[in-house]
């Protein structure tokens, strides 16, 4: 069997609000659009997607919160309506999805000769988490890929960033080895916005562009600069700094999945391809590609 690899790395923002602009027939709720800069990144990225071959998408969710070890989805298939506790009026999405169990159990398997304390989801009635949904939706709209979706341990909470940091390095690894003896080719994906302090009333209507922005400077400038290092290539140095970053911007990295996608892909030193950065309700959200292949790698924005 040829070796399994990661052919592309993406970090992709969940807002609810992006499905809710987009109407999919999925989505029970009904918008006028709103936060373009993103939907239409997210439209380019799934037309690269579409181009690349692979099998399945690897995707790590801050929404899917477990206090005992890490947990794997581990059922070939959840059906399911996903309703949004906090915002219903925007999503309540009715998802259908296929899981690679057998590559969510070889990674299991990997996280737990780790020292990882890790468990397989096997109760059929779960509902899957919206940052999930959300990512997966905008990435790929055919829903025609097998997904893993991988919990985020709430080593922050109990501990500190500094031991997510090293938790989420130490599953990146396990992972990406358990995807070299699968075979696979696989998309990860880190779902989750950048800085997150957030607005704490809404406009009466959601998608009013007139009242959207990012909450404060300094969250804009921190956010800017970690892009900045993305675009540079120097991913090492975003993960060095992201125990900072996380504090004094209650960045939603605090779950681990931009420090497990890059532990995993071994610290790209080639530019991120960047589709595009937006606030949704005042928080930084960047999409963005980590491309291994030279060939198809490209200077997006
Ligand atoms: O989960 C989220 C998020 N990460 C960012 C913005 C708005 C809502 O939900
Ligand atoms: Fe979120």
């Amino acid at each position: 069997m040829a070796r399994g690899e990661i052919v592309l790395g993406c970090l992709a923002p969940h807002p609810p609000h992006l499905v809710y602009a987009d109407n999919p027939e999925q989505n029970e709720p009904f918008s006028e659009g709103g936060w373009e800069t993103l939907r239409w990144g997210y439209q380019r990225l799934a037309r690269k997607l579409k181009n690349i071959d692979y099998d399945t998408i690897v995707i790590f969710t801050p929404h899917w919160q477990t206090y005992i070890g890490t947990h794997f989805l581990g059922l070939p298939n959840f059906k399911s309506l996903s309703v949004d506790p906090i915002f219903p009026n925007l999503f309540r999405y009715h998802y259908d999805l296929n899981v690679d169990v057998e590559l969510a159990e070889a990674m299991r398997a990997h996280a737990e000769e780790a020292g990882i304390i890790t468990k397989m989801m096997r109760n059929p009635d779960f509902r899957v988490d919206y940052g999930t949904i959300t990512s997966c939706h905008l990435l790929n709209p055919d829903w025609d890929k097998q997904i893993v979706t991988i919990s985020s341990n709430r080593n922050r909470h109990y501990y500190s960033v500094e031991v997510m940091n090293e938790q989420a390095t130490a599953l990146g690894e396990a992972c990406a080895r358990a995807v070299e003896l699968s075979g696979r080719k696989v998309v990860m994906v880190a779902s989750h916005s950048l800085s997150h302090r957030h607005f704490v009333e809404e406009a009466p209507l959601p998608e009013d562009m007139s009242r959207e922005h990012i909450y404060n400077h300094s969250q804009y400038v921190w956010d800017m600069k970690m892009v900045d290092l993305m675009r540079a290539g120097n991913m090492r140095e975003v993960i060095d700094l992201m125990p900072e970053f996380t504090e004094q911007t209650m960045a939603e990295t605090e779950g681990g999945g931009l420090t497990w996608m890059m532990a995993a892909m071994g610290y790209p030193d080639y530019c991120a391809e960047i589709y595009g950065y937006q606030s949704v309700i005042g928080t930084g959200n960047v999409i963005a590609a980590w491309d291994p292949n030279e060939q198809s790698r490209e200077v997006v924005l």
